[in-house]
């Protein structure tokens, strides 16, 4: 598997090749605004390495799964909606409406949501 796309528009936000509102970064991940928000607060998280689904996640990769779990509430402090709550979500597939392949979790909050989310 390719580490970076060229033509992914995520990879391109790694590379800085287009601007983002980056929220958190470290060494294998990145977390920024969505361009789309769904609710007052809504980052994505990705891997800086071209994940495209779950399904091309490796043991080599463990850690990246880690990081993107543990930025998830280091986004939230930032945003301030750690006592609020909030939602992290990946949408995996065509049911589940997956636009960007490179898999991202959207982290959804600033706001009480419903569920289920259909
Ligand atoms: O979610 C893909 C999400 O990616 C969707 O909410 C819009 C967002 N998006 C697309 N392009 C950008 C850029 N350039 N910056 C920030 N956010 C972006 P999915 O789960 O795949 O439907």
């Amino acid at each position: 598997m390719e580490h970076n796309s060229e033509t992914c528009i995520f990879c391109k936000i790694v590379r800085g090749e287009i601007p983002a509102d980056i929220i958190y970064q470290d060494d294998l991940v990145m977390a920024f605004r969505d361009i789309q928000p769904a609710a007052p607060e809504h980052v994505l998280i990705i891997p800086r390495k071209h994940i495209a689904s779950f399904e091309e996640f490796s043991g080599e990769d463990v850690e990246v799964a880690a990081r993107i779990m543990l930025a998830a509430p280091k986004v939230a402090g930032k945003l301030g909606i750690t006592e609020t709550g909030y939602r992290f979500v990946f949408n995996d597939g065509p049911d589940a409406l997956q636009s960007v392949g490179h898999i991202h979790g959207h982290l959804i909050g600033g706001t009480r949501m419903g569920w289920p989310p259909f």
